[in-house]
């Protein structure tokens, strides 16, 4: 039965269709469907799919542009849901954002909604921020982990130019700084000095955890 919902939304995505992304996760979650499996079964297979067929040269800048209006459009919907409604006790604070010269704010997003619903306060700076705001918002916030996002290959500087920005401020014992995005692994996270690593945003919870040595 979800499998069939599952499908249907990542087609969606794969289509740009908006209305048609909405009406489903509507749909999914009248049926007590869960929200993630929402994202991770249907939105995201859909929007790997349109990075292939954009790479692949069938999918041009408006059908990319297309299929992450659908995604956006759903997730707005089902974010609410996973975020819940309960108060509870700060585990810590996040300053998070994309870096300089990267537009891609969907899995950031959805690392905040993670973190947010796992009792993290999150500060989220958006897109194209350049490490001396990411700094600014450190100060400003107090937070003790910076979460930045990098999802080009020639924006993955904009991760050690960051970490340097802290150093220079004199807030690398102060933060703890978390790295994500499709080119980063784990190895370019040791090389440039981040103090961790997540390949997706579930995972983004228990290295932040971690890193301020909160318990799981
Ligand atoms: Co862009 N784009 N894009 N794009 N786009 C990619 C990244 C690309 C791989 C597509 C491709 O060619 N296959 C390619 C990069 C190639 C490269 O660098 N080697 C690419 C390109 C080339 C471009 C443009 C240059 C295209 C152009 O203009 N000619 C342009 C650049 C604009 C810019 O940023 N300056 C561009 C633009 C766009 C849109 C604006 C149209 C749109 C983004 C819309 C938006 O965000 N509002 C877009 C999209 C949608 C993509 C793809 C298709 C999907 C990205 C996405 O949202 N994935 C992408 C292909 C792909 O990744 N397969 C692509 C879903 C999301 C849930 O996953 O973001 O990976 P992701 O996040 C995951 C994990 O990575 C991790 O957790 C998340 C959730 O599980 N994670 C973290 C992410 N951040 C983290 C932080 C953490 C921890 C984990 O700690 C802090």
């Amino acid at each position: 039965m979800s499998e069939k919902l599952f499908e249907a939304l990542c087609q969606a995505v794969i289509d740009g269709e908006e209305e048609e992304a909405e009406a489903l996760v509507k749909q999914a979650l009248e049926q007590g469907v869960d929200p993630l499996a929402c994202i991770n079964q249907g939105l995201v297979k859909g929007i790997e799919e349109v990075g292939e067929l954009f790479s692949n040269g069938t999918y041009f800048l408006p059908e990319l542009i297309q299929g992450a209006a659908a995604m956006k459009a759903a997730l707005e919907i089902l974010e609410p849901k996973l975020v819940g409604k309960e108060q509870r006790a700060v585990v810590g604070t996040v300053v998070l954002g994309t870096v300089a010269g990267d537009q891609h704010e969907i899995g950031k997003t959805l690392v905040g909604t993670m973190l947010t619903a796992n009792g993290f306060k999150v500060v989220d700076i958006g897109v194209d921020q350049k490490a001396d705001d990411f700094v600014a918002a450190i100060e400003e916030s107090g937070a003790n982990i910076v979460g930045a996002s990098a999802l080009l290959t020639t924006t993955l500087q904009e991760l050690k130019r960051l970490i340097d920005s802290i150093a220079e401020a004199g807030l690398a014992e102060k933060v703890k700084v978390m790295i994500g995005g499709a080119p980063v692994t784990q190895d370019f996270a040791n090389e440039i000095g981040a103090d961790g690593y997540a390949d997706d945003a579930i995972a983004a919870v228990a290295v932040a955890r971690k890193l301020i040595g909160a318990a799981a």
